[in-house]
């Protein structure tokens, strides 16, 4: 049922820019070519509210439902067109690393209305359980009594969905891992577990297999936004500071920041949107992005224009990558439309007890100022690009959980749309029904 395809067939990739020149092991071809499918366009212009006009339609905001559950999340589009992303020489609390400003040219998308919030990604954190279950009643058929047609359907979707316990070949199409429990959730919870408040402390490499888990159950290309699409949609149209000005003063009115939070997150969208309608870009919690972060990135790119996906910082080591829009933790200055931050790997984990720590979560502050967003691109994603937008993308990440998944510490099944279809059908057989 799954298209799956060997690890050990993976060829070097071509580097086009030189951000990506370290790439070691991704390749392309390993996804087919669908289009994008999904809601969010119509074919006649909406009498009212945002909408883009691209061919074929207009890509209109857009509510979901995880299935299986009964969390939404809204997504709103983003027009295609050029922004110029960094800071000016002259703006107040300026970082070396936020020049020189370079030109980008971003296609289409559809961005989160707001940050992924605890009620979405303990939805994903459940496939914990649920791929243990799968995994268990497909290598134990005579566990579950019964025979007939409706039992042997069940067990086919089952064992379509469950990890073979074969690592080397399972790191397929569909493939997802999930989460491991929180080793102890008072640091990451410390900041709010409310359904509505953003979730935090995910690593960069949760976030990117939260976004694969999505896309695969839902049927559509959802993904982290790279650093100039977030910058992009942040900015808004605008050229200042912030989003509604250069003002820090306003802040409050937009953010949940240092000076206003009062040592906590705060659920998602009760501040005032930016003009394309999107929450919390500055503060709450900082947002994860696809890119590595280097000082000089801006620098390597010249004056410009680049499309938006040649300017990828593609990583090449675990650490550092790109958060931004700052966080409940973080000062006015580094809310800013142009401000990088970056994730540290010793820092973040200090409290991590396992060996080597998990790939899954971080443990303390900053971290827990840490959530994401995600992006749905109007263009259909290449097999390329999604081997690098979901998948472990250095050899460091996917080692570590080659290792966990051997020694029993991890789990894995197949997102697909019949997931939720193939959960019931585990439930349903483990209890006897
Ligand atoms: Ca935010």
């Amino acid at each position: 049922m799954t298209n799956l395809y060997l690890q050990k067939t993976y060829k070097l990739a071509g580097a086009a820019v030189a951000c990506a020149a370290g790439l070691s092991f991704l390749a392309g071809g390993a996804y087919a070519g669908e289009p994008t499918t999904g809601p969010g366009i119509v074919q006649d212009q909406p009498a009212d509210g945002r909408f883009v006009k691209v061919d074929g339609g207009y890509m209109v905001p857009y509510t979901e439902t995880i299935p299986g559950t009964d969390v939404t999340f809204e997504m709103v589009p983003v027009p295609g067109g050029e922004v110029l992303i960094g800071s000016p020489e002259g703006e107040a609390e300026r970082g070396a690393d936020e020049g020189p400003q370079v030109r980008i040219n971003v296609p289409p998308f559809w961005i989160g209305k707001h940050e992924v919030t605890w009620s979405e990604y303990q939805a994903f954190m459940a496939m914990y359980d649920a791929f243990k279950k799968l995994q268990l009643l497909a290598n134990n058929p005579g566990k579950t009594e019964g025979n007939g047609s409706s039992h042997d359907d069940k067990m086919e979707l089952i064992k379509s969905h469950a990890w073979s316990g074969d690592v080397e070949d399972e790191w397929g199409v569909d493939a997802v891992t999930s989460a491991t429990p929180l080793y102890d959730s008072s640091f990451t919870y410390e900041p709010g577990d409310q359904p509505e408040q953003p979730a935090v402390t995910m690593t960069q490499f949760a976030a990117k297999q939260y976004t694969k888990w999505i896309s695969g159950i839902l049927g559509a290309e959802y993904r982290l936004p790279s650093e100039a699409e977030w910058e992009y949609a942040a900015r808004a149209g605008t050229t200042t500071a912030y989003s509604f000005g250069e003002d820090p003063a306003q802040l409050g009115e937009y953010a949940w920041f240092d000076e206003n939070a009062d040592y906590q997150t705060h659920p998602v969208g009760t501040k005032k949107p930016n003009p394309w309608g999107i929450y919390d870009m500055h503060g709450n919690v900082a947002e994860w992005t696809l890119d590595e972060h280097r000082e000089e990135t801006y620098t390597g790119l010249g004056e410009g224009p680049v499309d938006a996906w040649d300017a990828v910082c593609w990583p090449t080591k675990v650490f550092p990558r790109v958060i931004r829009g700052g966080s409940w933790l973080d000062a006015a200055s580094l809310l800013r439309s142009a401000a990088r931050q970056k994730s540290e790997e010793m820092e973040w984990k200090l409290k991590d007890p396992n060996i080597p720590k998990s790939p899954w979560w971080f443990t303390e502050e900053p971290a827990t100022g840490v959530g994401m967003r995600v992006v749905r691109p109007l263009k259909p994603m290449s097999g390329e690009d999604k081997r690098r937008v979901w998948d472990a993308d250095v050899e460091d990440i996917r080692q570590d959980l080659e290792d966990r998944m051997r020694e029993g510490r991890g789990a894995m099944g197949m997102a697909t749309k019949l997931l939720p279809e193939a959960m019931k059908a585990a439930e349903e057989l483990d209890s006897g029904s």
